[in-house]
């Protein structure tokens, strides 16, 4: 069972007797139909695979994030982070799992950027840690936290990588959080001086940067149902968090162009495509609220410096802390978007009179289902990248793309790892996301999530989603089949290797 789906799904209880919107596991769901005769549902034919191809200068890439590979939670004055508090209290992660040690990255970097190397990659994307720069996220700069980034990308530089920057992917200096977390106003200067010490230090070097990784996931399980650091739970909580980060977006944006004016500034956005269940005139609006406030709640902020429309009723700025001015604050010209893309999600109208949303989010199983409970969904791709590509008109880089499968080493051949499913799963997915290239999507890169097994939030290490399998008791790296065949798709730019 798909943990924060569920935890998501039960909601109504953590959110303290308010009602929230409903995102929910469809088991019994299919949807469209289907019946004999058609493709299995969600699958892509051979000749789509056969006809995908990529532009020479494409950036083939894998993601990571500090938290999840770096391990040495208190290294070289590191500061303490929530996910280093949250980790630490027994029954919040799955099995007592903690970062404190995960893919032990931060010291085994050289060995994680040549299996890039191997696997003929191009682009890499990494996050920093805000607490190994400012240990208690304000004021005084810890050299050390810097000197190791720019080992990192030096070493980055010199396989051919490109090194792709996110500056918050989730580690907020818990230092912080004792003063409020991101509900706190104030966090928005905060993370922006952050922001400009990290541009400073290697802005010479690396010219594309996300702000942040998918700012409705960590503000709504972190601050809205309490199932990821600091676990929170409440509207009002989220809905100030959302804002805060919303300004810092706008505030960072400013703060790193001055610095450098070549930067390539972007944020990582969780995405998936939302489809009416009917085309009722209920839940067709539903969906449109859906997509306002699951997919582009930071980016039209960003765009346009005002939120989409995601809630029946109106905007409730007054319980965001919404002052004049704010929206001139929220905007950034971003130059480029980043897709996390997962699955997709049906859509129905459900009342909920306190608060506006109003919607069912399902996510059917209809097609394969992975190892934590995602259904697999090539098409979602295609739809999901086409929609952005046709409202915004601006470049895209698919920042992440992903299963979890449990595959291990052949006990007679323990160099091996054969992981079928996850190959077939990137074969298709990449071949959708040529197809919407194909049809005049400007897609830049893509990143598969991700290049090693690593610590996954609440789930700790249950599950395996690297192309990298990582035996955690000895930090032992393993390429699986299809790390071997990523690297033969990211040499040849076609998908029939
Ligand atoms: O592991 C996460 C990542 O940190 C953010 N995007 C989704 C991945 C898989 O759940």
């Amino acid at each position: 069972m798909d943990r924060r789906r569920f935890l998501i799904n039960s909601s109504l209880a953590a959110m303290g007797g308010m009602t929230f919107s409903r995102y929910m596991l469809g088991a019994q769901m299919h949807w469209p139909p289907h019946g004999p005769g058609m493709p299995p549902p969600g699958s892509v034919s051979e000749a789509e695979i056969k006809a995908a191809r990529f532009p020479k200068d494409f950036y083939w890439g894998t993601a990571t994030a500090a938290y999840q590979v770096e391990g040495a939670w208190t290294a070289d004055g590191k500061g303490e982070s929530i996910w280093d508090r949250f980790s630490h209290v027994v029954g919040n992660i799955k099995g007592g799992d903690t970062g404190d040690v995960a893919c032990d990255s931060y010291y085994r970097y050289p060995e994680d950027i040549a299996i890039m190397q191997q696997l003929h990659q191009k682009s890499v994307r990494f996050s920093v840690s805000w607490p190994r720069i400012q240990p208690m996220g304000t004021g005084n700069v810890n050299q050390k936290g810097l000197d190791h980034y720019s080992k990192v990308v030096d070493a980055m530089l010199k396989a051919n990588l490109r090194p792709m920057c996110t500056l918050y992917h989730w580690d907020l200096p818990q230092a912080l959080q004792d003063k409020g977390g991101w509900p706190n106003r104030d966090l928005y200067k905060y993370f922006a001086d952050y922001a400009e010490i990290v541009t400073k230090a290697l802005g010479d070097r690396v010219d594309t940067w996300a702000i942040f990784n998918e700012p409705w996931v960590f503000t709504f399980l972190g601050y809205g149902i309490g199932i990821h650091a600091p676990g929170l739970t409440g509207i009002d909580g989220f809905l100030k968090a959302a804002h805060t980060v919303n300004l810092a977006q706008g505030e960072a944006y400013r703060a790193m162009r001055a610095v450098s004016a070549k930067a390539k500034i972007g944020t990582a956005f969780s995405m998936s495509p939302g489809a009416p269940a009917t085309d009722s005139t209920e839940d067709v609006a539903a969906a449109r609220r859906f997509n306002a406030v699951n997919n582009v709640y930071f980016l039209d902020t960003a765009l346009y410096g005002r939120y989409p429309d995601a809630f029946e009723g109106g905007i409730p700025y007054k319980k965001m802390g919404f002052r004049e001015g704010d929206g001139e604050i929220m905007k950034a010209k971003l130059d480029w978007m980043g897709i996390n893309y997962y699955n997709r999600h049906i859509i129905s109208y459900a009342k909920d009179a306190e608060y506006g949303e109003n919607f069912n989010a399902v996510m059917p199983h209809q097609g394969p289902i992975t190892y934590n409970g995602w259904e697999v969904w090539p098409r979602g791709m295609y739809d999901i990248v086409t929609q952005m590509w046709k409202t915004y008109k601006l470049p895209i880089e698919i920042t992440e793309n992903g299963c979890a499968y449990s595959d291990g080493p052949l006990s007679d051949d323990p160099d091996k790892v054969p992981d079928a499913r996850r190959t077939t799963f990137y074969r298709e997915h990449l071949a959708e996301l040529a197809r919407a290239m194909r049809d005049g999507a400007d897609v830049r890169g893509y990143h598969a999530w991700s290049i090693l097994d690593n610590f996954e939030w609440a789930e700790g290490y249950s599950q395996r989603f690297g192309m990298t399998y990582i035996d955690f008791r000895t930090e032992k790296r393993t390429i699986k089949d299809s790390g071997h065949w990523y690297g033969r798709v990211s040499a040849a730019g076609r998908l029939d290797v």
